[in-house]
């Protein structure tokens, strides 16, 4: 559950719960071996204003990348961990922030529509595997600024009893975090592991 327990014990804010998932785009669980594949969220409760959830493409990122970029990137992975570039998150428990990066490509091959995508998320990239430090930071920030395509972006506005489900392995989303903060915001979510093809296969 999402959005409960927002004030402790002496009645102030927790900022991390009040603004999870605002801090910037993203996509969920970038720092996993395995990044969950979809994530739903089941809104219990909605602020009479603002709290909103935006989401954008994947694939419009990648599209978007001009050709130099399209081939630099080929088959280049990118190193991951739950702390990214700056410090620990007040969410996680220390072994969690002690996690060793994992590696992920950064053009993504979506296993089911074969699109590509392009797979970032700026706040968990430590760095791309194979570049000194000064090209690896050039190409992060150069990869920031094609992440979001004005044509391709949603925004959902929460009702009650709304669910939405987004698929983590081409698209990015962040929470607006710009509701009243006395006022309720509660999501029930559920994080949906992706087993990948092999896994699959052997399960039929
Ligand atoms: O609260 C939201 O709108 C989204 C939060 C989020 O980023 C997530 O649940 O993964
Ligand atoms: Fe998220």
């Amino acid at each position: 559950m999402l959005g409960i327990d927002k004030f402790d014990a002496d009645g102030k804010l927790t900022d991390a719960i009040y603004r999870r998932g605002a801090e910037g785009w993203h996509t969920d669980g970038a720092y996993n071996q395995q990044p969950f594949k979809a994530t739903q969220l089941y809104a219990l409760a909605v602020p009479s204003r603002g709290g909103d959830t935006l989401f954008a493409n994947g694939y419009a990122a990648y599209d978007a990348l001009p050709e130099r970029l399209k081939r630099r990137l080929d088959g280049v992975m990118g190193a991951f961990s739950y702390d990214g570039r700056r410090g620990g998150s007040a969410l996680l428990d220390k072994e969690d922030q002690d996690w060793k990066p994992v590696f992920h490509p950064i053009i993504r091959t979506h296993p089911e529509t074969g699109r590509n995508s392009l797979y970032f998320d700026p706040g968990k990239i430590v760095d791309i595997v194979g570049c000194d430090r000064a090209e690896s930071d050039a190409l992060i920030a150069e990869l920031k600024g094609y992440m979001i395509q004005p044509d391709a972006e949603y925004r959902h506005k929460w009702c009650k009893g709304d669910i939405v489900i987004w698929d983590n392995r081409c698209s990015y989303h962040k929470a607006a975090g710009d509701y009243p903060p006395e006022e309720d915001r509660i999501h029930w979510r559920v994080s949906i592991n992706d087993y990948g093809v092999e896994a699959r296969e052997a399960a039929e």
